[in-house]
């Protein structure tokens, strides 16, 4: 077996929480991130017949029975997952009917994955049925973002116009939009449901005073479009108490989809 520290599924995750981290996106234990793996991929670094220990999820899904995921764990920093990644990171893998997980690898200290797992699983579900390709959600606490839940319309529409209207890069990268859940009371089933409902129709969902969630088929892509709405955000919390002179259009939006090859969320753009 090889050392499975090397493979270039952990060392991306390590790397992207660490990164996040060093954004500031994921103060203390804020913030959890799971990627689906193959079972191909997972083999090459353990033996999948054994199993550390299982552990109840609390909920069911069945699509994702016999699926693995690398997660990050319960009250754990973001800051430490490098320096301590088995203690950190979990390997799991679900089944009866998602009801149970059998732990492979990591949460060595005793521990579990994270609280928001309901979301995360739920989320996997509802975007695979989008794109099969999807393999990463994330979570985490970006300041802007939360902070424009506080001052702007959450409105889907509105909160979507207003981050496009802040760089011209934005309705490239999510054409789509975002949308947005009210207050919830995090870690619960509920708004693990509520969240892959969104997901539906978005691969960014913004939870409102609290963070956001992204998809995605790499650790790459969901971080590159968390990054993209969180610069959005900041540039809205930089003009939004000065009179607004200039903005994009949509005239100018309809342009962008033209070059870029996207197509906005119909009906979101006039
Ligand atoms: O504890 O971010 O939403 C980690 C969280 C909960
Ligand atoms: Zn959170």
């Amino acid at each position: 077996m090889k050392d499975i520290l090397t493979a270039p599924f952990m060392v991306e995750m390590i790397r992207t929480a660490t990164n996040m981290y060093a954004h500031g996106w994921d103060e203390r234990n804020g913030g959890n991130i799971s990627l689906m793996l193959e079972e191909n991929e997972v083999r090459e670094y353990l033996d999948p017949e054994k199993a550390l220990r299982t552990i109840l999820t609390g909920f069911a899904a069945p699509e994702l029975e016999g699926k693995y995921f690398l997660v990050t764990g319960t009250g754990k920093y973001f800051k430490n997952v490098q320096y301590a990644p088995e203690v950190n990171l979990g390997i799991v893998r679900l089944k009866d009917r998602g009801q149970q997980a059998d732990l492979l690898w990591g949460y060595a200290d005793g521990g579990q994955f994270t609280s928001e797992f309901p979301a995360h699983m739920m989320s996997h579900a509802a975007r695979l049925k989008v794109n099969p390709e999807n393999r990463v959600v994330m979570h985490c606490h970006p300041a802007n973002l939360l902070a424009m839940t506080y001052v702007h319309d959450l409105d889907e529409k509105q909160f979507t116009r207003t981050l496009w209207q802040m760089c011209t890069e934005c309705i490239v990268v999510f054409p789509e939009g975002v949308n947005v859940l009210p207050w919830m009371l995090c870690g619960t089933n509920e708004i693990g449901e509520a969240t892959a409902e969104k997901m539906k129709t978005a691969r960014l969902v913004v939870w409102s005073q609290h963070g956001i969630y992204g998809a995605g088929k790499d650790l790459d892509e969901t971080f590159g479009l968390i990054e993209t709405a969180e610069k959005a955000a900041e540039i809205y919390m930089k003009i939004a108490h000065l009179p607004r002179v200039n903005t994009i259009t949509d005239d100018q939006m309809h342009l962008l989809e033209k070059r870029f090859g996207v197509k906005a969320r119909e009906g979101w753009l006039d």
